[in-house]
This record gives structure tokens, sequence and C-alpha cells, in this order.
């Protein structure tokens, strides 16, 4: 049995920066309300959003040292920029120290950074809100985004992939295989729906 949302709150609130809870609860509502627009179930989005970023507070160091520890795999880009392990750290405190075990739930955390291709529903939910969150005011095109993510999905997830490589060419950052990956998946299926119409 998964820990009460009301007890992981508690302990984040202690761990996290005030202004990374503040993030968080932004997440957690934000995936909440995508899971009411498209039916998913609220607990799930709930927990996801929650603890999307339950690993953060941790230095790149000890990421590194947690994935090495218990064995989850570390790219190149990983390497070079420990703070994308952060997801998969995530999804194992997840599991241990939270006791959610819903592998969808551990997915959505898992994947929250770079996405993957063929996200679950709650997995495109949790990306999504991550980006949109209140909280958020840095990235281009916010209000669009955010409108968007309540009309279609998909194609907002697909913009945010674009804003983000765009970014990261812009600032010489190395990009995750997986980021570009998600990137073509979305692109992809974007062009087919076009072709069918
Ligand atoms: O943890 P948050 O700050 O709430 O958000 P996040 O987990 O989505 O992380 C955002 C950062 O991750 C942002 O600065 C862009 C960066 N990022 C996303 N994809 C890649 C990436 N960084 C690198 N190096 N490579 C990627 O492919
Ligand atoms: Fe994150
Ligand atoms: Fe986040």
């Amino acid at each position: 049995m998964s820990m009460k949302i009301s007890e992981i709150d508690e302990i984040l609130k202690k761990k996290m920066s005030s202004k990374r809870f503040l993030h968080t609860k932004g997440v957690q509502y934000t995936s909440i309300c995508l899971a009411m627009r498209y039916e998913e179930d609220l607990e799930k989005a709930s927990y996801a959003g929650l603890l999307h970023d339950c690993a953060k507070y941790l230095s790149g160091e000890s990421l590194l040292n947690k994935a090495r520890k218990n064995n989850l795999s570390v790219n190149e880009t990983e390497l070079k920029s420990p703070y994308l392990l952060h997801g998969k750290v995530g999804a194992l405190f997840a599991d241990t120290r939270y006791d959610v075990h819903d592998e969808d739930i551990l997915n959505a955390i898992r994947y929250h950074t770079t996405g993957r291709p063929g996200m679950s529903l709650l997995e495109k939910i949790v990306f999504t809100a991550d980006y949109i969150e209140p909280g958020r005011n840095q990235a281009p095109d916010l209000d669009q985004l955010r409108k968007m993510a309540f009309i279609d999905l998909d194609k907002c997830v697909l913009m945010i992939l674009q804003q983000t490589l765009d970014y990261l060419h812009e600032t010489g950052t190395l990009i995750d295989e997986m980021t570009q990956k998600t990137y073509d998946y979305y692109h992809e299926t974007a062009v087919k729906q076009a072709q069918e119409a």
C-alpha cells in the first residue's frame, strides 16, 4: 500500500526548498486537472505529480552514486549531465521510500524530463504539467501551451519537445538521445494524423 498523499507531502515539504515544493504542488494539481480533462485516474495523477521531482534535491554526484548502487542504467549524456537522472532515481525513491509500486506512476516519474516514445496518458500528463504549471514563467508562448494542453495533449507534448530542443540547441546543451527520439516519435505521429485527416 502506498504511503498517504498527506504523509508524502509532509516529507517533501521538509526535504525541498520552498520554491521547488511550490513547483511540485503546481505539478500535482495541474496533473489532476489534466486527468479530469482526459479521464485519467485522479489519484494516480496526484501521486505522480507530487513525486515527480522527489529526487531533485540531490546533487549530481549523489544521483550518480544512487544510480550506480541500484544498478540503474546510466548513458553518456546522463554521465555528463547527472541532473537528468533525477527522474530515474525519483522513480526508485517512489518505489522504495514512499511505497508507490504502480508501474504507470513510476514511469511518469522516470520519464518526466525527456519523455519517451509512446508515452501512456499519465506520462504525457505529468510531462506536460511539469512544463505548464502556474509557477513556470520562463518558456515562450506559455499561454498558448496552457490552452493547448486542454485541447490536444499530443500536440502540446510535441510543442514542449520542440521548445525544449530549440532551447538546448541555443544554449549548446548536450541532448539526451531519449529527448530527440521522443520528439521524432511525436512529430511523426502528428504528420501521420494530418495525412489521415
Ligand atoms: O526538474 P524540473 O526543473 O522541474 O524540470 P525537468 O525535469 O523537465 O528538467 C528541466 C531541464 O531539463 C531543463 O533545463 C531542460 C533539461 N533537459 C531536457 N531534456 C534534456 C535536458 N537537458 C539535457 N542536457 N539534455 C536533454 O535532452
Ligand atoms: Fe524534474
Ligand atoms: Fe519538475
